[in-house]
């Protein structure tokens, strides 16, 4: 097989670029190691910021988020049991951000291909990646059954998140990687209950930190933090909910509607950068490239930056000869990936339970708190990157 842009990992970051490349005549195959079933049974992202939205737009995958979404105009910070609201609009200068589901957008994008053709093939195995450095075009080979199936291509996007390939075919001596492993994680649950409240909820808790968050008014999702030795077997549904609630202001606790798990699982927190994104003809995407830990909603956020300086990117290379923004494309992507890095990584300061924190530490929480809610300036800082730096 043979095409311009091969890209491994049928993720969000991958199915955007390959939907937002074939809409400007430049031909991709995506290659996902699971099948689409297992993809869209993964719960992940619940809030995009506007960036992302128009980006969906951009790719014509725009329609049923518009009609299905919900825009959010803030949200509440309880600190052990009193509520605040950061109004987002207000302090970002009029930006708010969309409430709409990872899974649901994934599955937008996967229709947007079906219905254009696109080439996406599930269920590879072993995909290696060939000749990246090379003067010659580079090449990928993966295991189908019994044969071994190979493209040719100009380039090729690693977007197959954080456990994928492409990051670990760039040469050690080349690769840096910066990495902050946090103490504890989140056991989450997806429930067909009525959300608590209209906004988020994030909770800040001796017990551990907790978010109050939706999918739709009939779909809620909400976390506790749990420690790293926890399972999923260890937590029924009922000694999630009564944990939850402890962590809740009282009001909230007592207005929380139940119903069994539809889906329960525990992320563990991490922050990690991999540098350069760029080594040769590939070119790193999303989680393969970074991760943060969920507390700033970033995720998906960061991911969707990568894809635009690299469709831009692209667009000048095939259209006008122009390779600056291939060039570019690492700094340029690092540098915004590393500001939603900090803000994710002071999210999680502030809000989560360190097991090993000394009172000095909580008084230091405490007082950014205190601070946060009594400087317009502050809440603007918060504000700014919580709905996303321009890209
Ligand atoms: P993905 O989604 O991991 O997709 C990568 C795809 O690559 C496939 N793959 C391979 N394919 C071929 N060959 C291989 N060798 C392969 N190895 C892997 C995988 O099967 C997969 O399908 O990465 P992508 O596309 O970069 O997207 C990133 C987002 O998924 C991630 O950043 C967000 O989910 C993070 N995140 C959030 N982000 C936000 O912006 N807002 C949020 O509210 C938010 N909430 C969250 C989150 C992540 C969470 N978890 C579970 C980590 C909440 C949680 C709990
Ligand atoms: C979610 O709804 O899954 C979600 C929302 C906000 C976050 C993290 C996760 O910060």
């Amino acid at each position: 097989m043979k095409t311009q842009v091969c890209i491994i990992g049928g993720g969000p970051s991958g199915l955007m670029l390959s939907q937002l490349l074939h809409l400007k005549g430049i031909d991709t195959i995506v290659l996902e190691k699971q099948s689409r079933e297992y993809v869209l049974g993964r719960i992940r992202a619940g809030v995009l910021e506007e960036g992302f939205a128009k980006l969906m737009r951009e790719a014509q995958c725009g329609e049923r988020m518009d009609s299905e979404c919900e825009v959010h105009h803030g949200f509440e910070i309880s600190d052990n049991g009193v509520l605040q609201r950061v109004d987002l609009t207000k302090h970002s200068g009029g930006s708010s951000v969309v409430v709409y589901g990872q899974t649901e957008l994934t599955r937008d994008l996967y229709e947007a291909r079906d219905r254009m053709g696109g080439k996406v093939i599930h269920n590879v195995e072993d995909v290696v990646l060939h000749d990246l450095s090379a003067d010659t075009p580079p090449w990928v080979t993966y295991r189908d059954g019994d044969e071994i199936q190979r493209i040719d291509c100009d380039y090729v996007i690693g977007a197959d998140g954080f456990h994928g390939v492409s990051r670990k075919s760039i040469p050690r001596e080349v690769l840096r990687e910066y990495e902050k492993v946090y103490p504890f994680g989140w056991l989450g649950v997806l429930s067909r209950t009525k959300p608590v409240s209209p906004e988020l909820i994030y909770a800040r808790h001796a017990r551990g930190f907790a978010l109050c968050s939706l999918r739709s008014q009939v779909l809620s999702r909400y976390y506790i933090q749990v420690p790293l030795t926890d399972t999923v077997e260890d937590w029924s549904d009922e000694a999630f909910w009564e944990e939850l609630k402890r962590r809740l202001p009282k009001d909230v606790a007592a207005a929380l509607e139940t119903g069994p798990s539809i889906e329960k699982s525990i992320a563990p927190l991490r922050s990690f950068v991999a540098e350069p994104m760029r080594w040769g003809n590939l070119f790193l995407a999303g989680d393969a490239a970074h991760i943060v830990p969920p507390t700033g909603a970033r995720g998906l956020n960061s991911a969707a930056s990568d894809i635009y300086y690299l469709y831009h990117a692209m667009l000048d290379h095939y259209h006008n000869c122009d390779d600056t923004g291939l060039d570019q494309y690492s700094q340029k992507a690092l540098a915004r990936v590393w500001k939603a890095q900090r803000f994710s990584w002071w999210m999680t300061s502030l809000l989560h339970t360190f097991p090993d924190s000394a009172e000095y530490d909580r008084k230091l929480q405490d007082t950014d708190l205190a601070y946060l809610f009594s400087s317009d300036r502050a809440l603007g800082s918060l504000a700014e990157n919580y709905v996303g730096l321009p890209f």
